[in-house]
C-alpha cells in the first residue's frame, strides 16, 4: 500500500494563539465564500462588486449551487421559491405576544424559531430554502406588528420576488418604493455571506454539527450578530453619526477622539480579516452618491471615511483602521424611510439567513463525501486549575 502523503501545514499553533478569538487559526473550508485582506468578499470565486447590482433571487441560488443560474434555471428557482413561502399562521400569532420594548433581533430570532417549530423537515436543503422563502414576510410582520399596523397589512405576492414582496407587505407610508427597493436589493446581497469564521456563521455551523436542524442554527446564529461588534454595529453607526450632527472634519475629528479615550468602539470601521477598506463600504458610498449625495447623515459618513482612517491609523494595536460594511448601510436605509435604526439589524441577519443556511447544507450534507463536518469540539487549556480534592 502507497503511504499516506503528509497533509500540508497550514499553521504552527503557538500559546500566542490562545484567547485571540481563533483569529487566523484554520478550522475548515468553505464552499459559499471567502476573503482576502486586501479584496474582501467573494462569493463562489466572484468579487462582491461584480454581484452587487444581480437580483438576490440569483445570489441565493449561487451560494447554494455554485453557479450564476441560466434563465431557464433562474425561471425554475423563482418558482420554487413561491411555492416555499407560505407562512403558517402561528409566526403572526407568536410575534403578536411579543413585549414591543424588545429589539427586532430578539423577534426576528423567535420568528425564526416559531417558523421552525411549525415547518422543520429535518432536511438541510429544503430547511434552508424554506427559511429563505419565508424571511420577506417575517422581516414584514416585525415592523408592521411592532409599529401598530398589522391591520391590513397586504397579503404576500411571493411571485414580486423577495425585496419587492417585503416593500409591497411593509407599504411603509410616505416612502420612495423605488428608492426603497434599490437600496434592500443591494444591501442584501452585500451582507448574505463573508467566508466560513465570521462569528454568526461560525455559530450557525457549529450548533447544526450536533445535528440539530436549520432553524434553531439559525436563531443560535442571529443572536451573535446582535452584538454591537459584529452585525449590531450598523444601528450603532447610524447612532454614532447622529449624535456627531456636523460633516466638519475638524468637529468630527474632535468627536472620534473623545470616543477614543473615553473607551469606546468607532463602529463602522476596522475588521478581523479585511486589511483595507471593505469594498461593500465603498460600493455603499457609489450608492450613496448617486442617490443621497447632500443628506445630511451621508455628508458626515462622507467625512468620518476621510478622517477616521487617519486616526485610528495612529494607534498602533488596531489592524484595519478603515471602514467596513457597517460604515454606509444605516445612512442608505434612513434615507429610503427606514428612520429607526434599532430594525438594521435585521436586515443583516435576514441576508445573513442565506449564506449561513448555504454553509450549514454544505457542512452537514455534501461535506466529508456528505457524512458531514463531525460535532464542533475544539480544545481549551486549563488556567489556574490545580487538581485538587474535597478534604
Ligand atoms: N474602534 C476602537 N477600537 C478598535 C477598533 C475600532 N473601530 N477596531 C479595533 N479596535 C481595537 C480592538 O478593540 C482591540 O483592542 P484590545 O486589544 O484592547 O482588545 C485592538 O484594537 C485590536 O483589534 P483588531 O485586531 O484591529 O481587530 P479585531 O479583529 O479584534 O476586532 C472588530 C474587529 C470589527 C471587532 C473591531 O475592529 C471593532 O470593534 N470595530 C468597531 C465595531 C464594528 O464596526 N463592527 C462591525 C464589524 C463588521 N461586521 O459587521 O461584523
Ligand atoms: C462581515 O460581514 O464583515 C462579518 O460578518 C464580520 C467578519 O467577517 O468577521
Amino acid at each position: 500500500m502507497a503511504p499516506k502523503p503528509t497533509p500540508k501545514s497550514l499553521l504552527e499553533i503557538t500559546e500566542s494563539h490562545l484567547n485571540t478569538g481563533l483569529r487566523g487559526v484554520p478550522v475548515g473550508t468553505c464552499r459559499t465564500s471567502f476573503v482576502t485582506p486586501e479584496g474582501g468578499v467573494h462569493y463562489v470565486g466572484y468579487p462582491i462588486d461584480e454581484l452587487a447590482e444581480l437580483d438576490p433571487e440569483d445570489v441565493v441560488f449561487l451560494l447554494h449551487f455554485k453557479h450564476l443560474p441560466s434563465p431557464d434555471e433562474a425561471a425554475t428557482f423563482r418558482k420554487d421559491l413561491v411555492s416555499r413561502s407560505t407562512l403558517p399562521d402561528c409566526v403572526a400569532e407568536v410575534l403578536q405576544s411579543m413585549p414591543k420594548e424588545g429589539h427586532p433581533m430578539d423577534w426576528l430570532a423567535v420568528g425564526i424559531q416559531t417558523l421552525g417549530a411549525a415547518i422543520r423537515q429535518d432536511e438541510w436543503r429544503e430547511d434552508a430554502l424554506n427559511l429563505t422563502a419565508c424571511m420577506p414576510e417575517i422581516m414584514a410582520l416585525i415592523f408592521r406588528i411592532r409599529e401598530g399596523r398589522y391591520e391590513g397589512m397586504p397579503q404576500s405576492r411571493p411571485s414580486l420576488g423577495l425585496v419587492a414582496n417585503f416593500v409591497h407587505m411593509l407599504d411603509l407610508p410616505g416612502a420612495d418604493k423605488w428608492a426603497l427597493t434599490k437600496v434592500l436589493r443591494v444591501f442584501l446581497v452585500l451582507h448574505m455571506d463573508h467566508g466560513g469564521g465570521n462569528l454568526s456563521t461560525f455559530t450557525g455551523k457549529a450548533i447544526a454539527s450536533s445535528h440539530s436542524d436549520i432553524f434553531s442554527s439559525m436563531v443560535g446564529a442571529m443572536n451573535a450578530l446582535f452584538g454591537p461588534l459584529h452585525g449590531r454595529a450598523n444601528q450603532s453607526c447610524l447612532d454614532f453619526v447622529r449624535r456627531i450632527g456636523t460633516d466638519d472634519s475638524d468637529a468630527v475629528e474632535k468627536f472620534v477622539r473623545a470616543e477614543l479615550a473615553a473607551k469606546r468602539p468607532i463602529f463602522g470601521f476596522g475588521h478581523a480579516v479585511l486589511r483595507t477598506e471593505d469594498p461593500r463600504a465603498a460600493i455603499q458610498f457609489d450608492l450613496g452618491e448617486e442617490i443621497c449625495p447632500n443628506d445630511s447623515n451621508f455628508k458626515i459618513i462622507r467625512t468620518l471615511r476621510e478622517v477616521v482612517p487617519r486616526v485610528l491609523g495612529e494607534i498602533e494595536k488596531i489592524s484595519n483602521p478603515n471602514a467596513n460594511v457597517d460604515i454606509a448601510s444605516g445612512t442608505l436605509l434612513h434615507h429610503v424611510g427606514l428612520v429607526n435604526s434599532e430594525y438594521y439589524t435585521t436586515f443583516f441577519g435576514w441576508a445573513r439567513t442565506t449564506g449561513i443556511g448555504a454553509q450549514i447544507v454544505d457542512e452537514r450534507a455534501i461535506m466529508r463525501n456528505g457524512r458531514g463536518v463531525p460535532l464542533y469540539r475544539p480544545k481549551y487549556i486549563a488556567e489556574n486549575q490545580e487538581e485538587q480534592h474535597i478534604e
